[in-house]
């Protein structure tokens, strides 16, 4: 990445979508490149942030990126993609990146799906 704009990512800590940038971000070596807002959940950070992001984003969610002047995203996947593409990156071939998404992502992911189904078929039944 050279040009002068340096994109900042949105980071909820202990998110576990933030967290897939966050080791996208450290395996590429774009820790200078990027800034990083980080903060907790229910705290003054917190309050801050949603509210620089609030007139750019139809809906607020984290991660989130300002990844070109103006220009407001979010969704984990779409952002990784775009800074790869800035940065000439490929995270398929980052083995700490891919472990976590195809691992404790996917686990999270399916266990997540699981506790949906159960919740309602416990409220249908
Ligand atoms: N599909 C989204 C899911 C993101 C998501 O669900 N993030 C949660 C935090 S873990 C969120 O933003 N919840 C709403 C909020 O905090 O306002 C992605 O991949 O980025």
């Amino acid at each position: 990445m050279t040009e002068a704009f340096k994109p900042i990512v949105y980071l909820k800590q202990n998110c576990p979508f933030c967290m897939k940038i966050r080791l996208f971000i450290l395996e590429a070596g774009l820790g200078a490149e990027v800034e990083t807002r980080d903060f907790g959940s229910g705290t003054p950070q917190e309050d801050t942030v949603r509210a620089e992001l609030k007139d750019h984003l139809d809906k607020v969610s984290f991660p989130a990126a300002h990844i070109q002047p103006g220009q407001f995203i979010t969704e984990s996947d779409d952002i990784i993609a775009a800074l790869a593409r800035k940065s000439d990156r490929d995270p398929a071939t980052m083995p700490i990146y891919q472990n976590y998404v195809d691992g404790p992502f996917a686990a999270l992911m399916r266990l997540w799906k699981e506790n949906m189904d159960l919740k309602k078929a416990a409220a249908a039944a």
